[in-house]
């Protein structure tokens, strides 16, 4: 879909005032069956959770989903009239988009001769069918074979908990506006605290979205229950940490699955006034609050709130976030269109960090392809989508300086929110796939191999050169990027830049030691996103070592004795040195092996 967007939002803003609140906010939608929100409204200030008045129940009896062609502004205008429900993202003239709308509402696109399909005509029916379905007991049944509520995803992170506790442990992320903890998992190998890269996946933020809580919970299981046998996972895990939050929206979710609330709820649970509820917690984050593609209106599906981080949920997932400095990968998973949308999303204007970013981004696109053949359009999203103010990304990556972005899973509106089952793992798996190639790409992204290294004994009192090279594949290093680090016998941690010798290579120097000390170092490359070690992205990198061997240096053969081998040591190497860290014999550190070398080896003698 390339043509020119123009956010629905903003179009919206034409409709005339009569226009319809919007369903799944507050009053009926036009088929949809009146609904008392008694309870809801005690939950707004009540912070434990009540159960939700099965009578409550919104439907959408008569409703269909239709793929309207909006040749025109003014069919765009009379949609709007017809539907408060845009299923799929965004709508440009010339293109074609998705709405909920009664059955009786076709006449009127007919008389209006707008071009139309209708995708779901059962709609009511396909949720009664999953309602029914998720009734029944699912014993013995693998997880992923059916949608899970928030009770189900929360005893499935206790249980990772239970069996791997020296891998998995429980975080939390605040409070919702009910009083729901916003729940998640670490993962990782080493104690917390230990300084290492880290990223988070985060699913459902937007409450009718099951197939990002089933692709996140996917991750999580992967990464525990795989955490050995797959080589690509134990290699993440051997040098990052992984946090899983499949639920950002909890009140929400648990709204969508009650009898009693409804299926395609969207925002979180607040209580606005009357009978409106709900701010979009996409549309609540700091970074661009406000602007395109939200709304001030508090029926909307986009409402921003009254402010940046007005809502609980979304101040819980920044101060996790602030908390973890480490983090350096987001993925934020959202239902549907199939799309990988990476910053901004606020405006069309370019990010700084583009070409990075589609570094990493087309593999993403293409490893998902490869599980199972899936298109997903991969680009930024304000140009790809349309612009969103608000999202929680956005702010990831702009304040964060994360690598983050959306993914919008399956499908492309066959299905929609409402998915088969057979689609959980399918979808899961390409999602799982695109996840790893973040997590690879940027802990890749900018490899070092040590070309020149003193070895395990050094001569006494003596500088050692160390040497490097690094080639940035994911983002350019930043000023004085490439830095040498050691610590003399365990002591405290001494940095030097290293210096650019041309060839993409950098040197520098330990320090001389003392008889019987000892240095251990890595060499760290710094880039806009992630800083990688050699020899090992690991957070016990300083297991290179040499110890000085109180040799003298004059003793070039090691013999224990500065003598006559010694002298005919400098006199093979007689002349210029190549490479002066190659060149022990170059004993004044002139640059040339000469007669001056020889003069120091006598005096020693
Ligand atoms: O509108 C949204 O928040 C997302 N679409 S959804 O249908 N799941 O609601 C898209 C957000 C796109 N922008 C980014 N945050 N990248
Ligand atoms: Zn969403």
């Amino acid at each position: 879909m390339n043509i020119s967007f123009i956010t629905v939002v903003v179009l919206m803003a034409l409709a005339p005032p009569s226009a319809k609140p919007q369903a799944s906010n507050s009053a009926p939608a036009s088929q949809a069956v009146v609904v008392q929100e008694t309870v809801d409204k005690v939950f707004a200030s009540a912070p434990a959770a009540l159960p939700i008045d099965p009578n409550d129940m919104v439907r959408f009896d008569g409703d269909v989903v239709v793929r309207v062609s909006i040749r025109s502004a003014q069919d765009l205008m009379l949609v709007n009239q017809l539907s408060d429900d845009m299923w799929s993202h965004h709508v440009g003239i010339g293109g074609d988009a998705d709405f909920r709308m009664s059955q009786a509402d076709l006449g009127t696109l007919d008389r209006a001769s707008i071009p139309y399909r209708v995708t779901i005509s059962d709609l009511q029916n396909r949720i009664d069918t999953e309602r029914t379905r998720l009734a029944q007991p699912m014993e013995g049944l693998a997880w992923f074979s059916d949608f899970k509520n928030l009770a189900a995803v929360n005893t499935r992170l206790d249980e990772m908990v239970a069996a791997y506790p020296n891998l998995v442990s429980i975080v939390n992320a605040g409070t919702s506006i009910q009083g729901r903890v916003i729940r998640g998992i670490r993962i990782s190998r080493y104690p917390a605290g230990t300084v290492l890269p880290a990223f988070i996946f985060t699913g459902t933020l937007h409450a009718r979205e099951w197939a990002s809580t089933m692709t996140t919970m996917w991750i999580a299981d992967q990464f525990v229950e795989n955490n050995t046998i797959d080589p690509r996972i134990a290699a993440v895990l051997d040098s990052a940490e992984v946090f899983v939050f499949p639920v950002q929206n909890p009140d929400g979710y648990e709204y969508t699955w009650a009898t009693g609330g409804n299926r395609l709820w969207r925002k979180n649970r607040r209580l606005i006034s009357g009978t409106t509820y709900g701010v979009d917690l996409n549309r609540n984050w700091g970074l661009g609050w406000g602007g395109s593609g939200s709304s001030g209106t508090t029926s909307s599906d986009t409402y921003r709130g009254t402010a940046a981080f007005s809502e609980p949920e979304s101040v819980g997932m920044r101060d996790f976030v602030i908390a973890h400095p480490n983090l350096v990968g987001h993925i934020d998973f959202h239902s549907y269109s199939q799309l990988w949308l990476w910053p901004w999303s606020y405006t069309t204007t370019a990010s700084p960090d583009q070409t990075a970013l589609a570094a990493v981004g087309i593999p993403m696109q293409t490893a998902i392809k490869a599980i199972n053949q899936k298109t997903y359009t991969a680009g930024p999203s304000g140009s790809t989508y349309g612009l969103t103010a608000g999202c929680i990304d956005d702010w990831t990556y702009g304040t964060q300086g994360m690598m983050a972005g959306t993914i919008e899973v399956r499908d492309t509106g066959t299905y929609g929110f409402v998915m088969p089952t057979s689609e959980i793992l399918p979808n899961a798996k390409e999602n799982f796939a695109a996840s790893m190639t973040m997590m690879e790409k940027l802990l890749a992204s900018s490899p070092i191999t040590i070309t020149l290294a003193p070895g395990s004994l050094v001569a006494d009192n003596t500088a050692s050169t160390v040497e490097v090279q690094t080639v940035p594949v994911v983002s350019t290093l930043i000023t004085n990027g490439v830095r040498l680090k050691w610590n003399l016998d365990g002591g405290t941690t001494q940095s030097a830049v290293m210096t650019s010798i041309g060839n993409n290579k950098y040197r520098a120097s330990l320090p001389a030691m003392a008889c019987a000390s000892q240095v251990s170092w890595f060499v760290e490359a710094e880039t806009k996103f992630i800083i990688t070690h050699a020899p090992l992205n690991k957070p016990t990198s300083f297991n290179l070592t040499a110890t000085n061997s109180c040799r003298n240096p004059a003793d070039l053969d090691g013999s224990g004795f500065v003598d006559a081998a010694d002298i005919g040591y400098v006199l093979l190497d007689f002349g210029p040195c190549g490479d002066p860290a190659n060149c022990l014999a170059d004993l004044d550190h002139s640059g040339d092996v000469d007669s001056a070398d020889v003069g120091l080896v006598l005096l020693e003698m």
